[in-house]
């Protein structure tokens, strides 16, 4: 079995997050957390590139003899000595503590060695007792927050990032398609559906032999508990924290299986509902006229059998979907096929870490027509932002770059900063100059909602804006967005011409499926683009695509599937 990319990361994260509650050195915490941040996004296997030659690991950035060999360590034994000597040394409950928002491992050391608070459940019971008293540097505030984040956390499950829950995912069913005799295998629940979290994964499967699709299943070395084991169906829990549910179904019934299961269950409900008023009963067996079942083999069936075409199960969300598809009127979802550029990413100029050149032959390599390159402005230090006499001459290599590129079209752009009072980071000349304007915010998200509109909006109505990146902000599990009236905002953006992004990269995906939606109901166009700080983000682009399409989106509705001259014309409308 190879290691999954996402099991070396995590436990390399796990490593920097004791060591980080040990006071380690920062350069030591942060190298692992570089390295897992690198395997995480690695395109191939981690394990094959170890295995493949000795240096192949040390060529990978930011990864040198020492991590190499604890890699290497990973994948023969699932683990690997310093780690194992930090989880003596660090009781486990204290890394759950770092999970609450707000609780540093400064603070959680603190509660550690004043009050030997080593979990989340000793902290509530700290906090319930009122023992959090007479420690220095923890106050009334302080004892609130954490009062109000151990309240938070307690409705709260765990939920993996798509891109996280695929690499489990596929694994396992690499694994399970190893046996003999398994017909049909799939996963359904919100996997399939292709939402930017998933709670679980839903194994669907045929196969002659129940029983051993079930012991196999239970067998699989990643599990660190079976939950549930039945003749038909089983439940895991594996190393990660990720929960598998599996059902062995009759052929008969795949089709319903997979229909129900892929859920959503709000839009089962509707579905069942439409089945009765044709005198129909729609179950996860199949579809039933009395006691007779008239269709169930396929999806395709079930769904004709109902009086329904097949609903891309991107919007089974039970809005509107159904009405949709009943006035042939479903929409034509974008394709990762249909995009024809990139329009956000950055270079070694901010604080990408591949040169200009190496993302130019990267996205041509790709086979797109174009690519935008746009790095931080001034304001965001942490990123080594360009200041006007920066995009200066990076615009000149731009310029002759692109008289060297065969097929591809480098468009000089920037990531300018909103600033606090909605001007922004860069002045009007130097705007003007640029192909491609992205905006965004990476500060002050907590503003009042008010001031946060007044602020979104002066910026959106500056004449070079073309695109509004990552809008709201958010960062998945981590951060909510900023809280501004995304309709006031929709209705500016229509006005100005300026285009909303939904950004691929998995922890973002903003705008979120709804929101893209609601955009697209404004008249707004979107663009699809990666925010590309390396080559191999641009491979982000397929779950920016995925997000859109829960959106709602056709090709028609995202700038970036046009051709380039199109493309050309609609930035420099949007100037007008
Ligand atoms: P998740 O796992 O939280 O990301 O979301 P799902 O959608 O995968 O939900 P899950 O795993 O609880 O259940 C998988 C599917 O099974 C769900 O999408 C629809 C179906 N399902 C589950 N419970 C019910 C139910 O009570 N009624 C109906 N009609 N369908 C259900
Ligand atoms: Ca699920
Ligand atoms: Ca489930
Ligand atoms: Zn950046």
């Amino acid at each position: 079995m190879p290691a999954e990319n996402a099991e070396i990361a995590r436990l390399l994260r796990e490593a920097g997050d004791l060591l980080e509650l040990e006071g380690a050195n920062p350069f030591r915490i942060r190298a692992y957390r570089n390295a897992a941040r690198i395997v995480e996004n690695h395109p191939e296997p981690v394990q094959e590139v170890a295995e493949r030659a000795t240096d192949g690991l040390t060529d990978l950035p930011g990864i040198g003899d020492d991590l190499a060999g604890k890699i290497r360590e990973i994948c023969r034994s699932g683990t690997f000595p310093a780690l194992e000597e930090l989880r003596r040394k660090i009781p486990g409950g204290l890394l759950e503590l770092l999970n609450l928002p707000g609780l540093g491992p400064k603070l959680a050391r603190t509660l550690h060695d004043q009050r030997g608070i080593r979990s989340l459940g000793d902290l509530k019971a700290a906090l319930d007792q009122g023992t959090l008293t007479g420690i220095r540097g923890i106050g009334p505030k302080t004892r609130d927050k954490l009062a109000q984040a151990v309240a938070a956390s307690a409705g709260v499950e765990r939920r993996f990032l798509r891109p996280i829950a695929a690499q489990y995912g596929e694994a396992l069913l690499a694994y399970l398609k190893g046996m003999r005799g398994i017909e049909n295998l799939e996963i359904a629940g919100s996997y399939r559906r292709r939402k930017d979290t998933v709670g679980d994964l839903d194994v669907l499967a045929t196969a002659g032999d129940a029983a051993g699709v079930i012991r196999r299943f239970v067998s699989y070395p990643e599990v660190a508990a079976v939950t549930a084991e039945g003749t038909t169906r089983a439940a895991i829990r594996l190393r990660s924290g990720m929960q598998v549910d599996l059902r062995v179904l009759p052929d008969e019934s795949y089709g319903a299986g997979l229909y129900y299961f892929t859920g959503s269950k709000a839009h089962n409900i509707a579905a069942r509902r439409m089945a009765q008023a044709g005198g129909l009963k729609l179950n996860e067996y199949g579809v039933w006229r009395g006691e007779r079942r008239i269709a169930g083999r396929t999806e395709a069936e079930v769904c004709k059998a109902i009086g329904l075409p097949v609903i891309p199960p991107e919007i089974r969300e039970d809005r509107g979907e159904i009405e949709a598809a009943l006035k042939g009127r479903l929409p034509r979802l974008v394709k990762p096929d249909d995009i024809r550029g990139d329009l956000q990413s950055h270079t070694t100029d901010s604080d990408g870490r591949d040169t200009l050149e190496a993302m130019a032959r990267a996205a041509e390599a790709l086979g797109y027509e174009y690519l935008a390159v746009t790095d931080h402005s001034p304001a965001v230090r942490v990123a080594g932002g360009l200041d006007r006499g920066g995009f200066r001459k990076q615009r000149a290599r731009i310029d002759r770059l692109n008289g060297r590129l065969r097929k591809l079209t480098i468009l000089a752009g920037a990531e300018v900063d909103i600033l606090a009072d909605g001007s922004l980071d860069l002045d009007d000349r130097t705007l003007a100059a640029f192909d491609v304007v992205v905006i965004s915010i990476h500060s002050r998200f907590t503003l009042p909602a008010k001031e946060q509109t007044r602020r979104v909006l002066r910026a959106i109505r500056h004449p070079s804006v073309d695109i509004f990146g990552h809008p709201t902000g958010r960062l998945i599990g981590r951060r909510e967005g900023a809280g501004f009236d995304l309709h006031a905002v929709f209705e500016a953006a229509a006005d100005h011409g300026v285009m909303l992004e939904v950004n691929a990269q998995p922890e973002r995906l903003d705008l979120d499926d709804i929101a893209a939606r609601a955009a697209i109901d404004h008249g707004l166009r979107l663009v699809i683009s990666t925010d590309a700080h390396s080559t191999t983000d641009l491979g982000f682009m397929r779950w920016g695509v995925d997000q859109a399409r829960r959106g709602w989106a056709e090709a028609k509705n995202v700038a970036n599937t046009l051709p380039l001259a199109r493309l050309r014309k609609l930035l420099h409308g949007s100037r007008a």
